[in-house]
Formats: C-alpha cells, structure tokens, sequence
C-alpha cells in the first residue's frame, strides 16, 4: 500500500499522519485538533449559538448540583474528583463550587491531553475557586485511566463531561468504558455527558457554523502537520464538510479536497496525492438515546444509575456505577 519506506517516527501523531494520509480512504484523528491553536478554537465553538451541547450541560449542572454534589459525596468520605478532557473546566467549576461551598471534602484531578489547558485551568481555578486543591495530570485518555486504577486511598468520582466519548466509535467506546470500570471500586462513580438524538438539523448546524469556526477548527489538524512536520497543505484547498445520519446518531467530519493536489510532509518524506473531491475523515461525534446508553453500560460491565436532563432531552448526564 505504501509508497515509500516507513520513517522512523519521533510522535504517535506522525505514524498517525502517516498512515492515515497513505491509505483509502483518508483519515486523521481528532485527537490532534487540540494545540494551543486548537484549544482557542474549541473554546470560541462553546461559546457560539449553534453548539447547543455546551450550553445545555451548564444548565443541567446548574439547575441539579445539589442533587449532583451529594450523590457524589455519598457518606461524606473525602474523594477524589477526576475529570477526563478537563479543557477550561468552565462547566466543571460550578460543581466544584457547590462542593466548595456545601464544605465536601474532595480534591480536584483534571487530566488533559493539552499541557496548556490544564495550565490555563489551574491558574483560573487559583484565582476563581482558591479552596480547591487541585492536581493536574496530562496524557491520553487510556494512559491516564491506567493512573487512575492504579491510585489509591480515596473514593473516586470520574468526570467525563462533553459527550467527549462521542469521539469513539462503540466499539472503542466498550473498550474505553471497560478500562474506566477497571479503573474504579463498587462506591465509586462515573459521570458523563452524552449528546442526545434530536432534530437532525440542529445537529448539523451545530458542526457546521456560518461563520467557519468549525472549519478552521477541521482544519487546525492540516495547520498542525504544516508547523510540525513541514507539511505544504493548503488550507484553502480544501472544504469543511459535515454529515450527520440520523438512523446511527453519528456526525461525521471530512476535509474534502476541492482540486487534484500533491501535499508534501517534510519529516515524513511523504508526498500526498489528492485527487479532487477526495475526502479526509477527521472526526466523529456520535449522538446517543437511553437504550444505547443503556447498551454500551451493559456491555462494559457498568450499570446507569441514573440520569439528568435539560427540558429538551438535547443533553444528558448518566451517573454510572460498576
Ligand atoms: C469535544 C468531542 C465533544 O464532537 O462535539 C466540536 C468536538 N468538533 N465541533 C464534539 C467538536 C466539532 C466536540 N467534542
């Protein structure tokens, strides 16, 4: 299938590029939309009308942490409160206010692939939430959950707001809520965010925003492989495009190649051949229902607890248990 020799890869995100760029059909993983660049970017898609998600769990939040804080303060043993993906902790900072504030005895582990998310987090919670004691931990998803399994002492409540998850395809994300279950004891708990099936409109326009920050978000990935491989994309020559299926719950996002181009990645030796209209799949962001929420816990060996909701089912958050 390759063209040319495999390189010797200095990062996970090359031997990524590479083998996503050197096979049909192309793709690159989201995980890598997410530099300094990334992340500015994914705060302004929070932030825009049309990214309801965002907008939705804040409220949930807001209008249940009580109900939220002593399900996870249980008996009142102190606790540990990891969040996977923290990002800006914006919605996550509610909660640990209300704990904060209701006296629970916790301490706050944010983990986050960004470096630099984690830092803008930690210095905003200094300033904003000071009673928090707060230890930050960069790494992937499935590093980090091996670090948490392996912590011990205090309960653990596992925060995973977002519908991050949403990233994965199920059987990727099986095997993510198996290492999470793995992870945790019987008291402890898992919290996450799950996008709900809706009016598929809503859905699209949510990833497909007029003023292209969902683009030039897409397309941060291509800017990324030009700053730290060499790479010649050019960002103009291709399409942001969103599709969603109502049937599977899944978005999908490509970059779609508007000419017939050649790309050139210096650190890979590689020379990439588009031809026009040929797609790049960069991410999925899956959408979810009760029975398939329901389905996946089986699966993984966990159990729904319960769940909180907006009044318009738009966004829900499961409580999950072994
Ligand atoms: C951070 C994975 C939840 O899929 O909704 C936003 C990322 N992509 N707009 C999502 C994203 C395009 C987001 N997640």
């Amino acid at each position: 299938m390759q063209n040319k020799n495999t390189p010797v890869f200095t990062s996970a995100f090359e031997q990524e590029v590479f083998e996503g760029l050197t096979t049909f059909p192309k793709h690159l993983s989201s995980k890598y939309f997410y530099d300094e660049v990334g992340d500015k970017l994914f705060q302004d898609i929070m932030a825009m009308p049309e990214y309801y998600l965002t907008n939705c769990e804040f409220d949930i939040l807001e209008n249940h942490k009580e109900e939220i804080a002593s399900l996870f303060a249980q008996n009142g043993d102190p606790f540990s409160l990891f969040e996977l993906g923290a990002g800006d902790g914006k919605k996550t900072k509610i909660l640990l206010q209300h704990l904060v504030d209701k006296s629970i005895a916790f301490d706050y582990r944010p983990i986050d692939i960004s470096q630099n998310a984690l830092d803008q987090l930690e210095a905003s919670l200094k300033l904003e939430i000071p009673q928090v004691s707060i230890n930050t931990l960069q790494g992937t998803y499935f590093d980090t959950l091996r670090d948490i399994g392996e912590t011990n002492g205090r309960r653990k409540v596992i925060l995973f707001l977002g519908s991050n998850i949403g990233n994965l395809l199920h059987p990727q994300a099986v095997e993510f809520l198996i290492n999470m279950r793995d992870a945790i004891h019987e008291d402890d708990l898992i919290f996450m965010g799950l996008d709900q099936k809706k009016n598929p409109q809503t859905i699209l326009d949510a990833y497909n925003d007029k003023a292209g920050i969902t683009e030039a978000f897409n397309k941060n990935i291509l800017s990324r492989i030009n700053k730290e491989m060499g790479g010649d994309f050019n960002l103009d020559n291709f399409l942001h495009w969103e599709v969603y299926d109502p049937e599977t719950g899944t978005a999908k996002s490509y970059l779609v190649s508007k000419v017939e181009q050649t790309v050139h990645i210096e650190s890979l030796d590689l020379e990439v051949r588009l031809k026009r209209w040929e797609t790049i799949h960069t991410e999925i962001s899956q959408k979810y229902d009760d029975e398939v929420v329901e389905w996946l816990a089986e699966k993984s060996g966990l159990q729904v607890v319960t769940s909180f909701s907006d009044p318009e089912e738009y966004f829900k958050n499961y409580v999950l248990k072994k």
